[in-house]
């Protein structure tokens, strides 16, 4: 089954999506997400240039080769674009063996191993009056986890707040990214009472998470962790900057309270000390960024010898063809925790035609042939692609902080 065409599209319907197709003589085709928010073009052109000329040819069915020569054989390993590349072809390669076996990817992946994927919505306010309504709306639309983040009060802007219509917090589009202020003794003395006003509302039933985007320091993490057990979250995601993976030793001396941790990662040597001196809960790399399904598989496999979690990153900056991926891993590993499901916004749809579906407060991925997902290029077409980045993060001071 040799593949006879590889090209990108990159499109922008609602917000920038990056998507692979890889077509084969069987006139079997593929789909895979090489999507890098705010650094889109990167991977298009790693793709066109460096990839797509050398898939051609090859045989379809070859997944774990095509992996290996793509990895090992640049001898640049790693890194979020290198990887993002890769799991596109991953990912499109997985479509491809799904849709010539007739079966839905999670099938060729072991088959299920529960009968629906839990995930979690975002909840949030630029006030504690706006993020129960916000709450209280992702509870009627039947979710059972709840991520939960509200603006600071005294800092102009706080990352990951909605404005009052749905879900996109993203800026809009420019040249430019927009800087957000940060200060972290005003966010340590609100977060708390963040999460202690919305279990006093809506009590213990309903699983509580909470982001902190990197922001602290390990000490300051182990603080918040120990402030926010009496609340008992789910998890605490992002603590302090996942490339410092001794760091969470401390975190881990300090507080009980669960922590997640991987959006960032795109090799299982990115989570490798964490998982193996037990320093986290979940891991939260996405198969966009770590390396497609392949290489995800084997970090959650790593993981499941450690008693460690999945909680794969699922933000509506990763394309629904990635969210697709995803469902399907979750729903065939042993140890799946919980998925991310942030939702896509704008005309998306017109673009990406999924079969996953969300009840309950759970997720399947469908039982379409490969990843469910279907691309419409000539849509694509009419969605161009619009420079757009994640916000740069200053201190009260003007210096850069972490994020
Ligand atoms: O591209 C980065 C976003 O996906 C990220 O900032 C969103 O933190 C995020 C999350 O948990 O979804
Ligand atoms: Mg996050």
């Amino acid at each position: 089954m040799k593949i006879t065409d590889a090209r990108v599209v990159v499109s922008s319907p609602g917000r920038n999506y990056v998507t692979l197709v890889v077509e084969t003589e069987d006139g079997v085709t593929g789909i895979g997400d090489a999507t890098l928010n705010g650094r889109e073009l990167a991977v298009a052109s790693y793709l066109r240039d460096h990839v797509c000329p050398l898939l051609v040819g090859r045989d379809a069915r070859r997944i774990e080769d095509t992996w290996q020569y793509l990895y090992k054989g640049a001898y640049w390993r790693r890194g979020p674009v290198t990887m993002t590349a890769i799991a596109a072809v991953d990912v499109a390669l997985w479509d491809i063996k799904g849709k010539a076996a007739g079966m839905p990817l999670y099938q060729l992946l072991g088959g299920a191993s529960r009968e629906g994927v839990l995930v979690y919505g975002h909840a949030s306010g630029t006030s504690l009056d706006g993020l129960s309504e916000d709450f209280q709306r992702h509870l009627d639309l039947g979710y059972r986890a709840i991520r939960v983040q509200a603006a600071v009060p005294g800092l102009e802007k706080t990352y990951g707040i909605a404005p009052a219509d749905g879900r996109v917090y993203e800026p809009a589009s420019g040249n430019r990214p927009q800087e957000d202020t940060w200060d972290t003794p005003a966010y340590l003395d609100f977060a708390p009472a963040m999460i202690a006003h919305v279990r006093e509302q809506f009590g213990y039933g309903v699983h509580l998470l909470h982001d902190v985007h990197h922001r602290l320091t390990p000490i300051e993490a182990g603080r918040l962790g120990a402030a926010l057990e009496p609340y008992r979250l789910f998890w605490m995601e992002d603590p302090t900057p996942a490339e410092d993976q001794s760091a969470f030793r401390i975190l881990r001396q300090h507080t009980t309270t669960p922590v997640a941790v991987g959006e960032v990662f795109n090799s299982i040597w990115d989570c490798q000390q964490l998982i193996t001196e037990r320093l986290i809960d979940y891991v939260r790399a996405s198969v966009s960024h770590t390396g497609g399904i392949t290489h995800l598989r084997r970090v959650f496999s790593l993981a499941e010898l450690y008693g460690v979690r999945s909680g794969s990153h699922g933000a509506g900056d990763l394309s629904p063809v990635a969210m697709a991926a995803a469902l399907h891993l979750d729903l065939a590993i042993p140890n799946f925790g919980i998925q991310e499901h942030m939702g896509h916004t704008g005309p998306y749809a017109e673009v990406f035609r999924t079969s996953y579906s969300f009840s309950d407060g759970y997720m399947h991925p469908g039982d379409a042939p490969g990843l469910g997902v279907e691309f419409d290029e000539e849509a694509a077409a009419r969605h161009p692609y619009e420079p757009r980045y994640l916000p740069v993060n200053r201190r009260l001071d003007g210096t850069v902080h972490d994020w």
